[in-house]
């Protein structure tokens, strides 16, 4: 038949959803319905940031649940990304041992620079093409050597979030591809993990699997949960399980060449490139190539993103007040343009007590005018995140030696439409805003590719372009911009 459905799971660190994609191949059309959408909220646990994973399993069940519950009876495979550089680790009885913990907690904070005197730069990144991020995890690893020996010495099989949640579902252990780049254990040019780095840091070569290519079929709902739901068993299938390598496959390019944002928690700008670009300047730059499906690398860099929104919006909330993202983006609308700028990636806002003061601080201590009202603040982020994808966008061009027309951006973020106007307005050029459901669609054109539905990346491109709208913004407000983008650089020291 012409005709297929799939279920797409996408966990965010803000929230993970369950979608049903139907692709009608005949008229060339993807159709898309959420069933299901859950908050996605960490925990923490004495001085500990960890991952509610159980309750992700559940959640997850809760959406194959609605499948039964809207009629889908006829789901033909279903696939998991999720955000990448997290793990669990299992006993050698397949038990998971402890809470994974989550990428923002602060056993981290110190160990990238153990990592990088004990290994060398250089030697670090012409291995692996990674950017150095304090989370990676290579140096979540090695402070579980400090911290939690005993948890290493029993781990017998590593697994990423998706891996780790999709072995729940199955009872069968895999490794994907996307994600296992994301580690900084995984050599860019041999593709296999670097077995020489994780033994020269007294990791256990042992537990890490082979890495399946992504599209590959990786079993099905195991008995137990079939038998739990009352669901027929459905196949299940690794895609890009890394929501960035999903997000990207996404994006409806008509041209070969194409600069990406992928907006959510975190914004990812960059391009993809035949090959991991691994020169001095991008290793100067911390630029970093992450695996994408069928043979494609992404160079990207990761910008602070709307973390910081979500951040201050959490700290509001406790405080008692209670304003939408849309209702913190119109606040932001009426403030004077160009007051205030923070560079986002400072270590600083990473995950600090208070985002609010965290941001007055940064400005105070750069001699700036000092955001005060929730407007000012929201303001001052959305500023600055335009302005730092203009840098880094310009970065990307020097990097690959290209130029690009302008700027793609799928994910959560491009309901922000003030944030997609002011990046048309920092980079002058135009932006694409669309789909919003990025990652969840590449994970379900990426299952369909795998079951013979579509050819390849570009028919899917095409596909996703034909069946989702994306919003066309032009630059305006000319040369304030321009002038701001120098004060923005003096601000940030860039
Ligand atoms: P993730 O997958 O990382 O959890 P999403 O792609 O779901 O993130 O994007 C979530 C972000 O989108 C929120 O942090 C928020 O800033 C933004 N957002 C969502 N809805 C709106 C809205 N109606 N108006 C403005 N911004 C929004
Ligand atoms: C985005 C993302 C990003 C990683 C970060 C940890 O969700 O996967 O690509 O760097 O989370």
């Amino acid at each position: 038949s012409s005709s297929s459905t799939v279920l797409a799971f996408d966990l965010g660190a803000s929230s993970g959803r369950a979608i049903v994609g139907r692709l009608d191949s005949e008229a060339g059309r993807i159709t898309i319905e959420e069933i299901h959408r859950f908050s996605n909220d960490p925990v923490r646990v004495g001085n500990h940031l960890h991952w509610d994973i159980l309750r992700l399993l559940h959640e997850l069940k809760q959406g194959i649940l609605q499948t039964k519950h809207r009629g889908y009876t006829a789901i033909e495979s279903l696939a998991i990304d999720s955000w990448a550089v997290d793990f669990g680790l299992l006993a050698a009885n397949g038990e998971l041992l402890g809470n994974p913990y989550h990428y923002r907690d602060h056993h981290t904070d110190g160990v990238m620079a153990k990592v990088i005197s004990e290994v060398g730069r250089e030697k670090l990144y012409a291995a692996t093409g990674l950017q150095f991020l304090q989370f990676n995890s290579i140096f979540q690893l090695y402070a579980l050597k400090d911290n939690n020996p005993e948890l290493l010495d029993r781990a017998a099989t590593f697994l990423m979030i998706p891996d780790l949640l999709r072995y729940f579902l199955t009872g069968e252990k895999h490794s994907e591809y996307t994600n296992a780049t994301t580690t900084q254990l995984y050599n860019a040019t041999s593709l296999t993990w670097d077995t020489q780095l994780i033994e020269q840091l007294g990791l256990p070569a042992s537990i890490f699997l082979p890495p399946v290519a992504s599209g590959s079929r990786v079993g099905a709902l195991s008995p137990s949960v079939c038998e739990e739901l009352d669901v027929p068993s459905i196949p299940v299938i690794a895609v890009g399980e890394h929501d960035t390598a999903s997000a990207v496959v996404a994006v409806p390019a008509l041209d070969d060449d194409f600069a990406f944002l992928s907006c959510g928690t975190w914004s990812l700008l960059g391009s993809e490139t035949d090959n991991p670009v691994l020169t001095e300047q991008a290793l100067d730059w911390n630029f970093t190539n992450e695996g994408g499906v069928y043979g494609t690398n992404r160079l990207l860099k990761n910008i602070m993103g709307l973390w910081l929104i979500q951040e201050c919006k959490r700290t509001w909330e406790k405080e008692g007040k209670t304003a939408s993202f849309a209702e913190l983006a119109k606040q932001a609308e009426s403030v004077k343009p160009f007051q205030f700028f923070i560079d986002p990636d400072d270590d600083m806002f990473l995950n600090p007590a208070h985002m609010p003061k965290q941001i007055q601080h940064y400005c105070r201590v750069t001699g700036q005018v000092v955001p005060e009202t929730d407007g000012e603040i929201v303001r001052c982020i959305l500023e600055s995140l335009a302005m730092k994808y203009r840098f880094i966008l310009e970065r990307t061009e020097q990097l690959t030696g290209k130029s690009y027309r302008g700027l793609h951006i799928v994910g959560g973020g491009i309901q922000n439409e003030l944030l997609c106007q002011f990046t048309s307005n920092a980079t002058g050029r135009e932006v694409w805003a669309g789909p919003v459901e990025g990652s969840a669609l590449g994970n379900l054109v990426v299952q369909w590719i795998a079951l013979g539905y579509i050819a390849n990346l570009r028919e899917a491109r095409k596909l996703i372009r034909n069946s989702f709208p994306v919003k066309t913004y032009h630059p305006t407000g000319g040369a304030g911009w321009q002038a701001a983008y120098d004060r923005f650089c003096t601000a940030a020291s860039l």
